[in-house]
């Protein structure tokens, strides 16, 4: 970019969670790469410890960024019936919002723009229009996902009604009515930054710019593939060692994210599952939404006969994993995910096969988009995570039907080569970036 915008200030609002967390401080650091100022607006309290530690990192790493505290006003969950801890600090800096206002203002020098995590918006923009500071949005979902929202509560006729998180059916929750009340707002924004890239999303991408969807909506900036960091490398060795020996292509790789956590008896079908398959795996076990909580061990968890059988078949493990660096391994063959859509464009990235089994919110929409490309299956009859249990049986034949697929292979691959040839010139981002500067210039 030419140095004219070489002194620009930018801050960067991300919401709860490690999904939304990540996105951020991978396009923090590519901004960086720019030269611009940026301030790095965290909320208290933090939720998870896993975002703790990412941020202490991250500024450690990056002493050149500002960071901002911007501590929430506390809400009882009971009031706000809301029972998931994320959703619920979502609220709580909705409902703080008006006191980013002295915050933005006190910034030195002045902010050129704020990018606003998607589920904050409604409530700041009506802070940040009254500081005539321009906003944009960092969507943390696919740009399928957008097109549901940008249109919302309209369903656009590509999405089946089934697809929708189970969450905006109930449309007396505090999420269905934030969610339409952020949608609503879309049109005040400057614009939508997006971790995707044409090949992955090449028809949502299309229609949210045909300008057909929804009227007034801002230009969409898709970014993607966003890399991740040298300071998101953890030391956790296990998994890397074990996946070292293990032959090429041979493992499933089983992670349901962040924040999903699985009822026991379903932990203990897909453990069963695993070692029906036949196939090695290394599983990451999560028993609890959020991380500070995780008591019980494996073995409580498991049970004494399932560990036995998993003993020669897989490794499980119960910490945060360096996603990144497994799914980098050459034994990795396969995945099983609930489709946060962080972990969708990192499999694509490292040409993946994807088993989708989506548990909750927009993960049914993101599995679709792996379905779509051809690249990996989208569990629909297996319910959404809460109100089904699905049998081992079932998931140990469909692991054979994901590591057997040549055809997906064969997809997975040419994905993984667009992705690669994307992040290595960098061009994409680097030509939206520019596209960005001129928008922000005649707003
Ligand atoms: N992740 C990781 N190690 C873990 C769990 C998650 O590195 O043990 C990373 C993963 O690579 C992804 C992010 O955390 O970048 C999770 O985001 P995603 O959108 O996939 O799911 P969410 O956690 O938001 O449901
Ligand atoms: C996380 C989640 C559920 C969910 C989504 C998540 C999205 C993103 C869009 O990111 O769909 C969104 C927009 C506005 C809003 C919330 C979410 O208030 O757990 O559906």
């Amino acid at each position: 970019m030419s140095s004219s915008d070489g002194n620009l200030h930018v801050a960067l609002l991300p919401s709860s969670g490690t999904g939304h967390l990540l996105p951020y401080l991978r396009l923090a650091a590519s901004l960086i790469h720019h030269q611009w100022s940026l301030t790095l607006i965290t909320t208290h309290p933090i939720v998870s410890s896993a975002e703790s530690q990412l941020i202490s990192t991250f500024l450690s790493a990056f002493p050149q960024i500002t960071q901002k505290k911007f501590h929430t006003i506390p809400l009882d969950p009971v009031a706000a019936n809301i029972t998931d801890p994320f959703q619920l600090q979502w609220e709580t800096i909705r409902q703080s919002a008006h006191l980013l206002s002295p915050l933005i203002s006190s910034s030195s020098p002045p902010l050129s723009f704020i990018i606003t995590d998607v589920t904050l918006m409604s409530s700041v923009i009506s802070v940040t229009a009254k500081l005539c500071l321009p906003n944009y949005i960092l969507f943390t979902s696919s740009a399928r996902m957008l097109s549901l929202f940008s249109c919302f509560p309209s369903i656009p006729s590509s999405i089946p009604k089934e697809s929708l998180p189970p969450i905006l059916l109930d449309s007396n929750s505090s999420f269905t009515k934030n969610f339409s009340d952020d949608s609503g707002s879309l049109k005040h924004f400057n614009g939508v930054l997006i971790n995707s890239f044409e090949e992955l999303e090449k028809e949502p991408l299309e229609m949210l710019a045909s300008g057909n969807l929804t009227k007034g909506l801002p230009p969409v900036f898709p970014l993607g593939p966003f890399l991740p960091l040298e300071v998101e490398r953890i030391s956790l060795f296990a998994p890397l060692k074990w996946l070292e020996n293990q032959e090429e292509s041979s493992v499933v790789y089983v992670s349901f994210g962040s924040r999903t956590a699985m009822s026991k008896e379903q932990i203990r079908e897909l453990g069963y599952g695993l070692v029906l398959s036949g196939r090695k795996f290394l599983w990451v076990v999560k028993s609890k939404v959020v991380d500070k909580e995780e008591e019980e061990g494996l073995d409580e968890i498991l049970g004494h006969r399932l560990m036995k059988k998993i003993e020669n078949n897989g490794l499980v493990v119960k910490e945060w994993v360096d996603q990144w660096q497994i799914l980098s391994q050459k034994a990795v063959g396969g995945f099983i995910s609930h489709c946060g859509w962080n972990s969708v464009v990192e499999a694509a990235w490292h040409g993946i096969p994807v088993l989708g089994w989506p548990q909750q919110g927009d993960q049914m929409i993101n599995a679709e988009v792996i379905e779509a490309g051809g690249w990996g299956l989208c569990m629909k009859s297996w319910g959404w995570g809460s109100n089904h249990l699905v049998k081992g049986v079932e998931i140990g034949d469909k692991i054979k039907d994901l590591m057997g697929n040549q055809r997906m292979k064969m997809e997975c691959a040419r994905i993984s080569e667009v992705a690669k040839q994307r992040s290595k010139a960098g061009e994409g981002c680097e030509n939206m970036l520019k596209t960005l500067f001129q928008s922000l210039k005649k707003s």
